[in-house]
């Protein structure tokens, strides 16, 4: 399999209740390198652009309104199959059907504060990153 690159975001949830170091161990311990990082606050209207897939969904408004209320850390996240590894670390968008040791389960909220984001596919991870990072952000 070949080394990819991947968006993750550490949502309100977690960064409220300074869960970002307990978070980037379980990226770690799976192999995972953090290659880019930053706290940033997004805006509702950012938030609504990096969401755009979701805009029909009844669940929009709370989901951008939640992921501007608070700063957010947003990472790429390095490693041989990276999307779908960080998936799996990640657990189920919902944490009650997140597996043990799972992010999710351990630490999100409800399905609507679910502590972290990760890309879904090699082309979405292209675009979310180029979104937060510009290439001068992101070393080898
Ligand atoms: P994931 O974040 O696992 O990729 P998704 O892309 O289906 O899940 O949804 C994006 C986010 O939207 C999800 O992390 C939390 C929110 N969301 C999804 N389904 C929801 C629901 N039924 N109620 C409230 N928020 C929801
Ligand atoms: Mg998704």
């Amino acid at each position: 399999m070949a080394t990819e690159r991947t968006l993750s975001i550490i949502k309100p949830d977690a960064t409220r209740r300074n869960l970002t170091g307990k978070i980037n161990a379980k990226f770690e311990d799976a192999g995972l390198r953090i290659v880019a990082q930053k706290r940033i606050q997004l805006t509702i209207a950012q938030a609504g652009e990096f969401y755009a897939v979701h805009k029909e969904r009844p669940f929009f408004g709370e989901l951008t309104e939640f992921m501007a209320s608070e700063p957010v850390v947003v990472q790429v996240l390095e490693g041989e199959g990276a999307i779908a590894k960080n998936r799996e670390v990640m657990g189920a968008t919902n944490p009650a059907d997140a597996a043990p040791g799972t992010i999710r389960a351990e630490f999100a909220e409800s399905v609507g504060e679910n502590s972290v984001h990760g890309s879904d596919a090699p082309e979405t991870a292209a675009q979310e990153i180029a979104f937060f990072f510009s290439g001068l952000e992101l070393v080898g």
